[in-house]
This record gives C-alpha cells, sequence and structure tokens, in this order.
C-alpha cells in the first residue's frame, strides 16, 4: 500500500486523452502536438528528424506515466535494488524497443501511416546510442532489459560518453573513424535531473588528525572538484508496468569553479579548468579486450563509482534506513574490473565521510559487491601504475593498502609459508614497476566472483584466478550469459516472431524456454516451407540493403555466411578468409566446380590503435575485390563488408543468417553472445569449443552444430610442447597456395609488402593457431555446404536451433543472477489502468 502522500502518483496530472491515451487516435494526436509544441514545426517545414522527435516524445509521455509510478512503488516499498556499475552500456536505439514493449508498435504505425508517413523511416532516424565497445557492454542492456520485464527493481549506472564509438568507415578498404556525434539533435529519452548532482574530487594528499573523540583519522585533501551531473533514461520491461532507471554521469564544472581566476582577470584560465572537467565524460575509450592505463580512463571510471555510490547514499538516507543497511538496500554488480575501484570509494566514504571503523565499512563493502570476470586475455586484466593512481587518489591508494595488509595476513594464515604465493595474490604488482591490480580489488571486495560461460569459469578457476580460487572456493559461481529475445527477435525479426506466435502462442516472449514447443514442427513439411520462406524473405531485405549500402548485389538464394564481431586475432576473421581464398582458388583451376554459393558478410570495428585487426579488414576488402569482380566467379561468392556494424545493423544481420561464424581459438572468447541471436534467429554454428558455444551446441545437440578445431586443452598442449607453424604450411598445398596469393600481391595489386606483417606473424608465431586449425576449419566448412543443399536437412537443423537455445535468454541468465547472487525479488509495480485516477 502506498502511503497517502504518494497516492496516487499522478493527482492532478492530465490523463486519458493524447496525453497518455493508447488509442491510434491518441497517439496521432500526441504526435501532431509534439510536432507542434516541442518541435516547433508544421508539416511543410518539419523534417523526418522532426517527425521522429515528435514521435519519441509521445512514447515518452506513456514511459513516464509507468516510469513515475515505479519510483513511486519502490519508494513507499524501501525494495532492494540491483545497481549494475558498468563503464558501457550499448543500449541500441530505443524508439522501437519502447514500442514493442508498450505493446503499441502495430497501433503506432497506423497512426503514423494515416499521416502518411512511414514508421520504418522514423525508426531510421534515431541515431545509435553507442556508449560501449562490444559484447560486454550489450550485455548490460540486455540485462537491463531483463531486469525490467522480470520486475526487479534495478539502476544501472555508467557514464553519458558524449562521443560513443567511433563511427567506422572505409577508405581504400582501409578502415578509418569518425567522431560519433549521437547527441548532436538531441536525446529525447533522457532527463537530466541537476537537482541530483553530487561533487567528486581527485588529486591532492592525505593527512591525518585527532578527530573531537581523540581519534586518530585520516582526511583527503584533495586538489579538484568536478559536478557529476545524471541524465536518466527509462526503461520499460516488456508488457509490465516496472520502468527502471539508467542514470548515466556527466562531468560538469563546479559552479564555483572559476571565480578566482575569473575576478584575477584569468578569464581564458577559468575557461580552460572547465574544458578539463568537461573532458570527463567526453569520449569512450574504444578499446575491446585490452587495457591502456591512461590516466583520463581511471578518472572516468572513479567518476561514475564516485557519483554513483555517493548517489546510492543520498537514496538510503532519503528512505531514512541508517548506512548499516547499504548492502540490505544495495546489491552492486561489478561489470568487469572497470569500476572496481568502487570497492575502495565505498570503504572511504563509510570510513572517513561517515566514520565506521573499517571492520563494520569493510563487512557492508564485501556484502555489498559482486564481480564478473568477462576475459581470459591477460592484455586486457587492468593495472594502475602507483605513480598515476596516486596523484589521482592519494586516499584510495591508502585505502587499498590497508586492505592488502589485512588480506595478505588471511592468506598467510590459510597457506603459511608460502611467499610465493602472497606475491602473486597482492594487490600491488610488485615485480617490476609497481601496479594496482584491479581484478584482485575486485576479487577481495566481492563476495561473489562469476565466469560468463561454463568453459570460462573452469578457466577462471584453473588459470587467471586459480590464487583466488585456492583462497576463495565458495565464490566462484558461473553465471552463462543470455540475450534479449525482445530486442533480438520480436523488435528485429516480426516474420519469425509471428509464425512462432502463431504456432505456440506469446508466452515464450517471456519464457523463452517455451521455443521446444517448436520442436514438434521441425519435420512438418509446411512448417518447414514457412520457414523457409521467412529466411528468404529476410535475406531478400538484407540483400536490398546490402545493394544500397554497398553497391554489392548479393543472390538470396545463396547461402549467408556471417561473421560481425570486434576484429581481434584471437576471433581470426583471418581464418574465414582463408577459407574464402581456398574457394576461390578451386574455382580458378577447375571453374565448372560444383560449390554451394555463398554470401560472406562480415562487419565490426577494430580499435584504432591494434594495427594488425587494422590491416584484416583490409585483407577482407581486398579480397573482396578480386572475387566479387572475376568472372570465373560467376557470382558462386560474394563478400561483403558491411562498414560500421552497431546494433542496429546487427539487427538487420541476424535474421537473414543461415551460418554463424564462431571461430575463435579455444579458450580466448569467453562467452560470446553474438553466438546466441544467431541461433535463437534459426542460424547454424560453425564454431570451436569455445565459450558458449559449447554450451549452444550441447543444447542443440552435436549433429546441428558445426563442430571443427583443437580444444582448449589441445591448445595449451601444442603451446607447451612448441608450436611450428611452418610444419603445417610446408605439409598443406591448399594451405600454402592460399597464402602464397596474398603474399604475392595478388589482391593488393601487386602490392607484395601490405599483408608481410600478417603472413609473418602467421607463419612465425601465429600465437591464435590458424594453421593448425585450417584443414579442420576447411572440412567442416564443406560439410555446411552440402548440408545447405539437403533443404529439408537444413531447414530442421535450422528450426531447432531456435527450438532448444531458449536457455540463452538474458531472462534466465538474471534469474540465476537474482536467487544466486544478489537475493532479490521481483516488486509488483501496477498498471497505469489498475491505478486510481485523480478527479
Ligand atoms: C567480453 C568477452 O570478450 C565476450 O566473450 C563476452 O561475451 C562479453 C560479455 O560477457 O565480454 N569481454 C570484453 O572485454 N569484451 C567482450 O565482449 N569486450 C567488448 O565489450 C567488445
Amino acid at each position: 500500500q502506498l502511503p497517502q502522500a504518494l497516492q496516487p502518483t499522478d493527482a492532478g496530472v492530465s490523463k486519458s486523452s493524447h496525453r497518455t491515451g493508447m488509442t491510434v487516435e491518441d497517439l496521432k494526436q500526441a504526435f501532431l502536438d509534439n510536432l507542434f509544441y516541442d518541435q516547433g514545426k508544421f508539416p511543410a517545414l518539419a523534417t523526418q528528424h522532426d517527425y521522429y522527435m515528435a514521435l519519441a516524445y509521445a512514447v515518452r509521455d506513456r514511459l513516464l506515466q509507468r516510469w513515475n509510478q515505479t519510483a513511486a512503488t519502490y519508494t513507499a516499498e524501501g525494495s532492494r535494488t540491483v545497481a549494475y556499475f558498468s563503464a558501457e552500456f550499448l543500449m541500441g536505439p530505443q524508439l522501437g524497443k519502447n514500442l514493442t514493449s508498450l505493446g503499441i508498435y502495430d497501433r503506432v504505425r497506423d497512426a503514423i501511416a494515416s499521416l502518411d508517413l512511414d514508421l520504418d523511416a522514423l525508426l531510421d532516424e534515431e541515431p545509435e546510442p553507442g556508449l560501449g565497445n562490444g559484447g560486454l557492454g550489450r550485455l548490460a542492456a540486455c540485462y537491463l532489459d531483463s531486469l525490467a520485464t522480470l520486475e526487479i527493481p534495478a539502476l544501472g549506472y555508467g557514464i553519458r560518453y558524449e562521443f560513443g564509438i567511433f563511427q567506422q568507415d572505409l577508405q581504400d578498404g582501409w578502415q578509418v573513424e569518425k567522431t560519433d556525434k549521437w547527441l548532436r539533435l538531441g536525446n529525447p529519452w533522457e532527463i537530466k535531473r541537476p537537482e541530483w548532482g553530487v561533487e567528486v574530487k581527485f588529486g591532492g594528499h592525505t593527512d591525518s588528525y585527532l578527530d573531537q573523540d581523540g581519534c586518530y583519522r585520516v582526511r583527503w585533501v584533495p586538489e579538484q572538484t568536478v559536478m557529476g551531473i545524471p541524465y536518466d533514461t527509462p526503461l520499460l520491461g516488456y508488457q509490465t508496468a516496472t520502468a527502471n532507471t539508467l542514470r548515466l554521469w556527466t562531468a560538469e564544472a563546479p559552479e564555483s569553479f572559476n571565480f578566482e581566476s575569473f575576478n584575477s582577470g584569468d578569464y581564458l584560465g577559468a575557461v580552460y579548468e572547465k574544458m578539463i572537467s568537461e573532458n570527463i565524460s567526453k569520449v569512450l575509450y574504444p578499446n575491446d579486450d585490452s587495457a591502456q592505463g591512461k590516466r583520463l580512463r581511471l578518472t572516468q571510471q572513479y567518476f561514475f563509482v564516485s557519483c554513483s555510490l555517493r548517489d546510492m547514499l543520498r537514496i538510503l538516507i532519503g528512505q531514512e534506513l541508517p548506512l548499516e543497511k547499504f548492502h540490505e538496500k544495495f546489491a552492486v554488480q561489478l561489470n568487469d574490473t572497470h569500476p572496481a575501484i568502487a570497492v575502495a570509494e565505498l570503504m572511504r566514504l563509510l570510513l572517513d565521510e561517515h566514520h565506521l571503523n573499517w571492520e563494520s565499512a569493510w563487512s557492508i563493502t564485501q556484502r555489498t559487491f559482486a564481480y564478473t570476470n568477462h576475459t581470459l586475455l591477460p592484455e586486457a586484466l587492468e593495472r594502475w601504475p602507483i605513480d598515476l593512481f596516486g596523484q589521482l587518489l592519494p586516499r584510495h591508494l591508502d585505502v587499498i593498502y590497508e586492505i592488502n595488509h589485512r588480506f595478505i595476513d588471511e592468506v598467510r594464515i590459510k597457506f603459511p609459508g608460502d611467499e610465493a604465493r602472497l606475491a602473486r595474490l597482492s594487490l600491488i604488482d610488485e615485480s617490476g614497476e609497481r601496479y594496482i591490480r584491479m581484478a584482485h580489488l575486485a576479487c577481495v571486495g566481492s563476495h561473489t566472483i562469476n565466469g560468463v560461460a561454463a568453459l570460462h569459469t573452469e578457466l577462471l578457476k584453473q588459470d587467471v584466478l586459480q590464487d583466488f580460487y585456492a583462497m576463495y572456493p565458495h565464490k566462484f559461481q558461473n553465471k552463462t550469459n543470455g540475450v534479449t529475445p525482445r530486442r533480438f527477435m520480436v523488435l528485429s525479426n516480426a516474420k519469425l516472431t509471428n509464425l512462432i506466435t502463431e504456432k505456440i502462442g506469446d508466452q515464450w516472449v517471456k519464457h523463452l524456454d517455451q521455443l521446444q514447443q517448436l520442436e514438434a514442427f521441425a519435420d512438418d513439411p509446411d512448417f518447414q516451407n514457412t520457414w523457409r520462406e521467412i529466411k528468404l524473405s529476410c535475406k531478400r531485405d538484407l540483400a536490398v540493403f546490402i545493394q544500397q549500402q554497398t553497391g554489392i548485389v548479393v543472390d538470396p538464394h545463396s547461402m549467408f555466411d556471417i561473421l560481425i564481431k570486434r576484429f581481434h586475432e584471437y576471433k581470426r576473421q583471418h581464418l574465414d578468409v582463408l577459407h574464402i581464398i581456398t574457394l576461390y582458388n578451386r574455382i580458378k583451376a577447375n571453374p565448372d566446380i560444383d560449390i554451394t554459393p555463398r554470401t560472406f558478410i562480415f562487419g565490426g570495428k577494430a580499435a584504432p590503435g591494434y594495427w594488425m585487426a587494422k590491416l584484416i579488414i583490409k585483407l577482407i576488402n581486398s579480397v573482396a575485390d578480386v572475387v566479387n569482380r572475376d568472372p570465373d566467379v560467376r557470382g558462386r561468392l560474394k563478400v561483403v563488408f558491411m562498414k560500421n556494424f552497431n546494433v542496429k545493423l546487427a539487427q538487420r544481420l541476424y535474421p537473414a543468417a543461415d551460418l554463424s561464424e564462431q571461430i575463435s581459438t579455444a579458450g580466448k572468447e569467453a562467452s560470446g553472445t553474438g553466438n546466441m541471436k544467431f541461433a535463437l534467429n534459426g542460424a547454424l554454428t560453425i564454431g570451436t569449443l569455445d565459450g558458449a558455444n559449447v554450451e549452444i551446441r550441447e543444447q542443440v545437440g552435436a549433429e546441428n552444430f558445426f563442430l571443427f578445431g583443437l580444444t582448449t586443452e589441445q591448445v595449451y598442449k601444442m603451446r607447451a610442447e612448441g608450436y611450428c607453424p611452418q610444419d603445417y604450411y610446408q605439409a598443406n598445398p591448399e594451405l600454402r597456395l592460399a597464402l602464397d596469393r596474398i603474399a604475392s600481391g595478388f589482391f593488393s595489386h601487386g602490392d607484395t609488402e601490405v599483408f608481410k606483417p600478417l603472413l609473418d606473424g602467421l607463419m612465425n608465431h601465429d600465437p591464435y593457431f590458424l594453421l593448425a586449425d585450417y584443414q579442420s576449419y576447411i572440412d567442416c566448412q564443406k560439410e555446411v555446404g552440402l548440408a545447405f543443399k539437403d533443404t529439408a536437412r537444413w531447414t530442421r537443423m535450422s528450426i531447432l536451433n531456435t527450438a532448444r537455445t531458449g536457455t540463452f535468454s538474458s531472462d534466465r541468465a538474471i534469474q540465476e543472477y537474482c536467487d544466486d547472487i544478489w537475493n532479490i525479488q521481483p516488486v509488483k509495480v501496477a498498471q497505469p489502468d489498475d491505478v486510481p485516477t485523480a478527479v
């Protein structure tokens, strides 16, 4: 029951009519009013973007009604809340998503059509909020969708980067980066909350003093202050009234920042300071799976973590709860180590600002945080040079030393006399230049540590975090990743969604396991036909788009063989290229050879400083140029690189895929989530036993999955015994021909230098075992080609892939986090219609 003061939330607010009404007429009227009153336009002057904004605001009004209701409910009930801390949230466009959640997609289409406008064109106007690099940021977005859909009180906390992930362009086949000005035309989904701004301090030094009670205390005397200003975006669950909040922080100069310099005439100095402050939230670091150790990056991490913890304390105190209940009110999930500084910051806040003793503060801290590890790559483990860290956060350095001191004592008791172990476990790396190890801080400061796929969690326990596993075995859990079927099926694949709903009803959208019911139709010829027609129709849509974007004509009847993900050597996009070249060479040797026609589609960005990844992009485009033009190929092979891969583009690609390429070196990909999106949309996977591929194969059945390549154990063994890629080159004529063709300049207008670094790397080191896995991949691809020709078999496999991937819903993953890590229950929010209306 809501207390009187909060009931109802919309007392005095104009309701029904077009402000919140859900009829086609209401929606149309809201749209027209917004165009006039918010955009200040009438049709003769309005742009497509004005129309998009008018519609977005109409939709937002409906969200706000539910959002206020949700906030009132949570406040009244003092609900336990998940705080998901993440430096990245790759949300994707919001308009379509919100129409789906509200269940008004078709009505809005009609309302818009009745004005002779096209909803698809308006949806296309929305710029992508690209506040993430890839899998890790998109996972955070899927999890927020599931949290709201499962009616779990939750806040996403992160950074409102002014420039998100760069836009990728191609020049002469090379990647070039352009800044992403996603906020240029305004963001209708966010609400600025300056009244909840907080101050964040940096730099300076610490000193000690005796307080009034004669207690020895430490105080931080910082040098610089910036303001963190929150911007809130409502996130509505799928056909629930629960609208949670994504709260992203922008850095601003504090109001009083420049009075002295300003008054002393140093106007430029004052403006400079403002500029420095605003730099903090200016741009997303575009590195995926690698850490750089840059000062601004640590500043960003501390900035958003400090803002968020202060915000949570405000909420706690506002609800008149004592500090000792912080961990009862909030469960904080650390999305990788990017927010791990939160462990030290919460300690500092409790000790220095709220005067708790160490034991109480530490107990609260450890019971608050849980940490998700997302990578096995050593280069991705964040470490901060002590000097840099101490300059920026001197007080936190003290706190970390003290945490370490107590932790090392604990280790000493458990493993007496094991000095090497102490050095390995220490929060401080002292093997050379001294560093703070953020993963160690996260492990010590959290009650639970989880990996993101079964294999990944095992490898964490045996390898990367084995000493922590020995120390705290009870802390380790697996939480296999999941993806939201709302965005990656309902919103992006309406045709398949409708077919499935016709067959098994609509409950599968929230209970994805129910897709199992499709198994009954896997061999039904009528169902198979419809299934095939839908896939073909999705491929036709994509073919049109490909032609618009690239000028390349592709055949929708050919196999759409898709590899989309960030570019990285371990993901082995170049292995796919070796397959293309091998097929091409076979055609050149025997132009009448019978091969299954394929369209190879690539997409993905390379980190701007990752030269080898950029060279692989260039290679794909170079091979594409030759293969696509060669008349001998007779259209049997097409190679397409779709530039600027992002959520928007991804939504066009998954539904049209026949084959999903998941070909990383075993033991390198923590999970992958694209693999799940493909399988859900009925694509078959060719993949290694890596990440979640292992579990996907278990679910869909080995006979419905194309497996190739070395296992993790075999890779480890080969590495230990000394791997010689040259041997494979010498022994395999097709492999040799493929590599020689690249080296000869065949794909580079005679230039024999350009791909040399790539080839030298493969021939001499090949750390990702391409040459070792080549033949197995080629053989497996042959199986794929044959299977595709057997349409009944292929369709059956495709149906079974969709039917058996329900477990990869992010709802399943989030339910496990709720039960096993957060200990949190849903809170029912009343639907607007159930709410008593104000008179
Ligand atoms: C990643 C892993 O590499 C993926 O295998 C995993 O699926 C996701 C989500 O758990 O996390 N870790 C990581 O640093 N990135 C991942 O994708 N990087 C990016 O965000 C691109």
